[in-house]
């Protein structure tokens, strides 16, 4: 059962037949205000009009080794292997991401309420927050597989029941990100555009669709016009540095063939008041380790 058949109007349709039509957001991109949290009014207009912005050194450099051997210890934990929240690259095998990841490392648990995340969590969201999903990316070097084109609040509006684009991603790079390592790429105010996408969606889609997303993803028309209209930024930086993207940004990531893995932190926040419903064109809610439906706010 969808949203629909309960006769909600549903703004952003999606995963619909025939021609789609760019929809314009009637939701804000920054909810809050300066005097709501640490985010500078330069900053917050900065996320507002381009849908991110960058922290520069948000870990030190001993808390980004702290993290990645967290990571390296997750990766390598036989009894993680069979979990269904271990995601693995298609080709090779190897972990590619494990959900749910502040529910399995205590130390994630801490870091999602470290005041320097929680509190510009909540700024940006002008509410209490709760995490909708946690992944650690490993993007390791020579096989890892990019993300192509596609707006995350998309696919949680239409496999989650996600209401409105009001939930912020917060990407924490634990290694180097450089432009020819599989470095995020955004499309700065495409934020403000729904764009609907074609093909309904398949039982259990996520089983695939985490490894590679077919159902869900733009025409190259409508990748075209945003792009022209908006350009592309890459998200490079030192490890320790964090991007902070509005849901409904559109965004990629190419292939890793270097030797330099592209490991990452990925924290979804979400409004207490943008809670799941029934998803919007699914049949049933994908598993609450990638949508949760915990939604009981974050408190330290
Ligand atoms: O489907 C999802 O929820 C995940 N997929 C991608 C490609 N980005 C957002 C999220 O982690
Ligand atoms: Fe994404």
């Amino acid at each position: 059962m969808t949203i629909m058949d309960a006769g909600i109007e549903d703004v952003y349709k999606t995963r619909v037949t025939g021609d789609v039509q760019a929809i314009d957001r009637v939701d804000p991109t920054v909810w809050g205000t300066e005097a709501d949290g640490p985010v500078d009014a330069a900053t917050l207009a900065a996320h507002d009009a381009k849908g991110y912005h960058i922290v520069e050194g948000l870990l030190s450099p001993a808390e980004v080794q702290t993290y990645w051997q967290e990571l390296v210890r997750l990766s390598s934990d036989e009894t993680l292997k069979a979990d269904e929240r271990v995601i693995t690259e298609k080709k090779s095998g190897e972990v590619r991401s494990i959900f749910e990841v502040h529910k399995i490392s205590e130390l994630i648990s801490e870091l999602i309420r470290d005041p320097r995340i929680l509190d510009r969590a909540k700024q940006i969201l002008g509410s209490e927050v709760y995490i909708h999903q946690s992944r650690v990316n490993y993007m390791p070097g020579f096989k890892g597989a990019g993300f192509y084109w596609h707006s995350d609040f998309e696919t949680w509006h239409a496999e989650d029941g996600m209401p409105r684009p009001r939930a912020v991603s917060c990407s924490i790079a634990l290694t180097d990100n450089y432009p020819f390592n599989g470095g995020l790429m955004v499309m700065p105010g495409s934020q403000r555009t729904f764009v609907p996408c074609v093909g309904e969606t398949p039982e259990d889609y996520y089983k695939s669709s985490l490894k590679e997303q077919e159902i869900g993803v733009p025409s190259e028309h409508e990748i075209t016009k945003l792009a022209a209209e908006h350009g592309i930024d890459q998200f490079t930086g030192p490890a320790g540095s964090a991007l902070w993207f509005d849901s409904n940004i559109m965004h990629g990531s190419g292939n890793n063939i270097t030797p330099y893995p592209r490991s990452n932190i990925f924290l979804v926040f979400n409004s207490v008041e943008n809670a799941l419903v029934a998803p919007y064109a699914a049949a049933k809610p994908r598993p609450t380790f990638i949508g949760s439906r915990d939604f009981t706010p974050i408190t330290r």
